[in-house]
């Protein structure tokens, strides 16, 4: 069975690359007969890529979900699925500025149809994939995240933005809106089964610039603090009263 999927791109003043970036999906889509849908989340981008969207949605299927100011890269992604037509049963996200590669698109979706898994990853960290043109300073960073969140999971990318789960693994989960990594949220917290790691070799951006700044360290620290919290023993444990049973 075919899977319908809404696949998001968050962006912030990325209208140097968006429209190659989204004629480039739309092929992927049609060659391989994908039922796929992007929505743009843009947060009002001075450089006009709201505007540019909203051109492209007329040859491309795309629909741009504009919020007023930057509200945040996880924030975006949460919003975009609430935006996506209902009767798509995979969500996604992906990165505007050519980092993820979109040519690995067909093989998550795959994976999510044979039934065998529930969250199709693009993978920097399994063989086959890789990293060019990142400076040491990144891949360290990179790295040093990937090991303090190792604990909570076996997927090897957990940092990365770039996957494709079921809808429904995603029913009743609380995401936190946080920061930079809706990847690890969805990893941590979703009730997907099994997960697939997609290998593909990630590009540093080559137009526009970057987003990441020393307060998404602070963030990524919270965010990861939070979610051992809720791992602990006990954390989300509903006293009878509180849930208004009545004790035996
Ligand atoms: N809507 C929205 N998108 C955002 C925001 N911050 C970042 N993005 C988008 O999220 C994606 C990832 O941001 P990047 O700046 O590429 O971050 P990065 O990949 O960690 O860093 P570089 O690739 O080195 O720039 C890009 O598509 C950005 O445009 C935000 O506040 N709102
Ligand atoms: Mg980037």
């Amino acid at each position: 069975m075919p899977v319908r999927f809404s696949i998001v791109i968050p962006t912030y003043n990325e209208a140097g690359g968006i429209e190659r970036l989204v004629s480039t999906l739309d092929a992927v889509f049609r060659e391989n007969g994908l039922d796929g849908e992007m929505i743009v989340v843009d947060d009002n981008s001075p450089d006009g890529t709201g505007k540019l969207v909203d051109e492209l949605s007329t040859r491309y299927s795309v629909r741009c979900l504009h919020r007023p100011g930057k509200m945040g890269l996880s924030s975006g992604v949460i919003d975009g699925w609430k935006f996506a037509r209902p009767d798509s049963e995979a969500l996604g996200a992906i990165d505007a500025d050519f980092s993820h590669d979109p040519r690995i698109i067909p093989e998550m979706v795959r994976a999510l149809e044979s039934g065998r898994y529930g969250l199709a990853i693009g993978s920097r960290y399994v063989r086959g994939g890789g990293i060019e043109n990142w400076p040491l300073k990144r891949r360290i960073t990179s790295l040093a995240a990937i090991a303090l969140a190792k604990p909570l999971t076996t997927v090897n990318d957990i940092t990365s933005g770039y996957f494709l789960i079921q809808r429904q693994a995603l029913e009743g989960v609380e995401l936190d809106p946080i920061g930079f990594k809706i990847g690890l949220e969805v990893i941590a917290k979703a009730h997907y089964g099994k997960a697939v790691e997609i290998p593909y070799v990630f590009h540093d951006r080559a137009v526009g610039e970057s987003k990441l700044n020393s307060g998404e360290v602070i963030n990524y620290l919270r965010q990861l603090s939070r979610i051992y919290r809720s791992k602990l023993p006990g954390a989300n444990a509903v006293t009878p009263a509180a849930a208004g049973e009545k004790g035996a």
